[in-house]
């Protein structure tokens, strides 16, 4: 094993501001808002603070498959949370979600606004709201809301574990990649195993259990997310990749991961989202067509 760099803790942790990881500059160990700043609110009933990472996309994918399904209920609003820059910190994102971490919805369709954090919990929110995507019988449910709960457990290990160690720590630590990838792989397996035996996670309906997991694991095994499709050898899955395609060719997955997106191909981007129609006129390359020349 290579030598990684000589650290003894001290007595009681303090605060390096200047740790040089990839999030440095946002990550905090205390909670509450840093700064004042009221959220936009738009005309649609449901109005979502996010960004195109794997845990917004879960939510994206939703609405648009709710809409896709006609229901008029699940119009929103999609407003940028540029965490980056720390707006996850504002007083009003802070009031959505006292955990500052972007999904963030705020219900206002009844006399109440409701605010809903937590990916997994969203999902749920809006499956239970609309009688979508939920199985209703007992076997079937209990298998969604398992592998739901699995992904909201698992998906740490990939992105603040190994993603984090293989991709964003400032230097390279056998130990901590070793470790993850090994998780990770184990992960895969689970999938892999499960989509063997089931088109999808709770049976033979696609889920929320799916819209959760295929964000995360869909991307990994299609080498989208931190270049790891070779380390990790991605394409052994042949039951996830088999999942991954199927799911990733649905017209509402499609639109619901351009939204809030902010890197990639910018015909893929479409930062905002207030209309069904903002997918044809306002992605990234229609918006800024002037940028690049
Ligand atoms: N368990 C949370 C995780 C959300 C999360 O980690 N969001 C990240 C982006 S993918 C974030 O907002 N990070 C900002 C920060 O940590 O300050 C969920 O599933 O909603």
């Amino acid at each position: 094993m290579s030598d990684a760099p000589a650290y003894v803790p001290p007595k009681v942790w303090t605060w390096n501001k200047e740790s040089g990881g990839r999030f440095a500059s946002i990550n905090r160990p205390i909670a509450g808002p840093t700064h004042d700043k009221v959220l936009p609110v738009g005309r649609h009933p449901l109005q979502l603070y996010s960004l195109g990472t794997p845990n917004g996309v879960k939510v994206t994918v939703m609405l648009e498959e709710l809409l896709a399904l006609g229901h008029e209920g699940a119009e929103y609003d999609a407003w940028l949370i540029n965490i980056g820059a720390g707006d996850q910190f504002g007083s009003g994102f802070v009031e959505v979600n006292p955990n500052s971490k972007i999904p963030a919805l705020l219900d206002r369709s009844g006399p109440k606004p409701i605010r809903v954090f937590e990916s997994g919990a969203i999902l749920l929110y809006l499956a239970e709201k609309f009688g979508e995507f939920l199985p209703t019988e007992p076997t079937a449910r209990a298998e969604c809301l398992s592998w739901l709960m699995w992904l909201m457990g698992s998906a740490p290990f990939l992105g603040g574990g190994f993603g984090h160690f293989y991709a964003y720590a400032p230097f390279k630590i056998e130990y901590a990649i070793d470790r993850y990838a090994m998780e990770v792989k184990r992960q895969l397996d689970v999938l892999d195993r499960r989509l063997g035996e089931s088109r999808f996670l709770a049976g033979e309906a696609y889920t929320i259990a799916d819209m959760a997991t295929w964000p995360w694991y869909g991307a990994l095994v299609k080498g989208a997310v931190y270049e790891a499709g070779e380390f990790l050898s991605v394409k052994d899955y042949k039951n996830v990749l088999r999942w991954t395609d199927e799911i990733g060719a649905r017209p509402a997955v499609k639109r619901g991961r351009m939204v809030n997106r902010t890197f990639g191909d910018p015909a893929s981007q479409l930062h905002e989202r207030h209309e069904a129609s903002d997918f044809d006129t306002k992605t990234a390359d229609k918006l800024a067509p002037a940028a690049a020349g």
